[in-house]
């Protein structure tokens, strides 16, 4: 047979329609091409499918069997074909199916990457708003500290104000109180002012009569005196009446001056009492020794004084006083003349204000001494003073008594002033200089208060030191001494 065959390939078939409208299918295979036509179709069969059992002859001259036989291989080439045609559907359906499972993958996974990064992205905006969150709770823990902590501030100074307008309000009390008070004592004194003054104006009333009444009594006295002249020229009895009447008068007299000095009195006592000297001052009820003031000579100008309250019966005024040499003794006319010193240790009162006192009335001296074993004894003079600047404060002394020696160690028919720049002593040599200190050197005479102070243990074999000869002896140094006046009639 020189029929054509071969394999036969998909891409060497080719259908169509004929002219007719039958229905063909031709296969070429090198030279050969092949024709079949296709049964006419009951509509269910599905194009390019050939009838297994066509009835339709073959365009073509060939014997039966070479026909029945190509009709067999046909059929076969048909189921092929339809094999083929399904593997192609099949292929295109799994082609398809996988398309669409891929469509659906990638999609999927696109929704998956966007849920992802949605994801992702919530999860930093979460992360990002719980930063923030927290950031805000730390500001609002922050900012509550602060509230809190100016709240108890606050509250700390509420109670502080609290208390202080507590405090006012008590203070604001007490000086109400205050005020009522001062009131109430004002009131009081110009209650007592009225009452002062009215005592006053009545008492004035009372010094009005008194004086007349004085006045008149004064009349009748000279009335009495007439009489009384008159009288005196006659007899013995009449002589006593006299005496009688001038008794009376006398009396009378007293009467009146106590009366009007008690009035008077009242107005001197605003007047400053003044004390001519520590006596007066003792007996003013003034008995605690110390310093004070005293008028000398009832001067206006006052000078302090240390009066000595305690030794003899006090009223003692102080003219030199040693205890313990903290004061230099060793000094010129004008220093001894003003005095030197402090008034409640050692001292020098001043020769012009002793000149001054001793010339206003009678004075004794004391003179106390104290050893270096504690021993205490004393000179006194019943009579003391001194003359002024011009007789060198020439002493005067007499009637010497006491305990330091029987006699006196003051040159008792008196001596001038001495200090080592004015030489009034009784010696060629000068005894201020010699001796030290300022004294009523004689020629040198066997005392010396104002000498050198010498300390215990070196207080022995002094020429120059603190002298009484007939206490202690020509070369003994005292301890401690005072020199003091008081009025003799004390
Ligand atoms: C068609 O395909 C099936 C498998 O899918 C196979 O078993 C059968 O033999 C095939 N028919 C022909 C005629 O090739
Ligand atoms: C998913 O995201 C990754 C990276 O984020 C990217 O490489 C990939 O192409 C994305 N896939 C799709 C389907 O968008
Ligand atoms: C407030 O803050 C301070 C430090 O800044 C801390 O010592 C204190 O304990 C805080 N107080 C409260 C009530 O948080
Ligand atoms: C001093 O005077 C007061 C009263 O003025 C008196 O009580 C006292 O006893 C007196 N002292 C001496 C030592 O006289
Ligand atoms: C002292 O002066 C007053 C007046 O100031 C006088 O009354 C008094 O008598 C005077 N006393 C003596 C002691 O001079
Ligand atoms: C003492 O002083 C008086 C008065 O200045 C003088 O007349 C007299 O001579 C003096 N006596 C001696 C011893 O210096
Ligand atoms: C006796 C005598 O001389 N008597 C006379 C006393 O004084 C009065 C006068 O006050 C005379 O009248 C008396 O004669």
């Amino acid at each position: 047979l020189t029929v054509c065959m071969g394999p036969l390939g998909v891409g060497a078939q080719r259908r169509g329609t004929d002219s007719s409208g039958r229905r063909y299918n031709r296969i070429q295979h090198g030279q050969c091409s092949y024709t079949f036509l296709l049964p006419e179709n009951d509509g269910n069969c599905r194009e390019g499918a050939a009838e297994p059992h066509s009835t339709n002859a073959l365009q073509r001259d060939a014997p039966q069997v070479e026909q029945e036989f190509s009709t067999q291989k046909i059929q076969r080439l048909e189921h092929v074909m339809e094999n083929y045609t399904q593997w192609l559907q099949k292929i295109e359906n799994y082609i398809q199916d996988n398309m669409k499972n891929e469509m659906v993958q990638i999609q999927q996974n696109a929704v998956q990457n966007h849920t992802a990064t949605m994801l992702e992205i919530g999860t930093n905006l979460l992360s990002q708003t719980a930063e923030q969150t927290r950031k805000l709770t730390d500001v609002e823990t922050q900012v509550l500290n602060q509230t809190t902590r100016l709240e108890i501030q606050l509250l700390e100074n509420s109670l502080s104000t609290n208390k202080l307008e507590k405090q006012l309000l008590v203070q604001m009390n007490e000086i109400s109180k205050l005020f009522e008070k001062n009131r109430f004592l004002e009131n009081k004194v110009l209650e007592m002012e009225d009452r002062h003054r009215l005592e006053l104006e009545t008492l004035r009333t009372e010094k009005v009569t008194f004086q007349n009444l004085v006045g008149r009594q004064s009349n009748i006295i000279q009335e009495l005196e007439k009489q009384l002249s008159k009288a005196t020229s006659n007899n013995s009895i009449l002589q006593k009446q006299q005496l009688d009447l001038a008794e009376m008068v006398h009396n009378l007299i007293n009467l009146q001056t106590q009366k009007v000095g008690f009035l008077f009195k009242g107005d001197k006592a605003d007047e400053e009492k003044k004390f001519r000297d520590c006596a007066d001052i003792y007996n003013a009820g003034f008995n605690k020794s110390g310093v004070y003031n005293i008028n000398i000579n009832n001067m206006s100008e006052t000078k302090k004084v240390y009066c000595n309250m305690d030794v003899a019966g006090g009223g003692w005024t102080v003219i030199q006083h040693r205890e313990d040499g903290s004061v230099d003794f060793h000094r010129i006319w004008k220093e001894y003349k003003m005095g030197f010193g402090s008034l409640s240790g050692e001292h020098w009162l001043g020769n012009e204000f002793v000149f001054l006192l001793t010339n206003q009335r009678e004075y004794s001296l004391r003179i106390e001494l104290t050893d270096w074993d504690g021993n205490q004894a004393f000179s006194q003079y019943d009579r003391f003073h001194i003359g002024n600047e011009k007789q060198n404060y020439r002493l005067f002394l007499k009637s010497h008594s006491g305990t330091a020696g029987k006699q006196s160690s003051m040159v008792i028919h008196g001596a001038n002033f001495s200090t080592k720049d004015a030489d009034n002593d009784n010696c060629i040599c000068k005894c201020a200089l010699m001796l030290t200190g300022g004294w009523w050197f004689d020629a040198c005479g066997p005392s010396n208060l104002n000498g050198m102070y010498y300390s215990l243990g070196q207080n022995l074999g002094r020429l120059n030191g603190i002298k009484w000869h007939y206490f202690k002896g020509p070369s003994y140094s005292l301890r401690a001494t005072t020199m003091m006046i008081r009025p003799l009639d004390f």
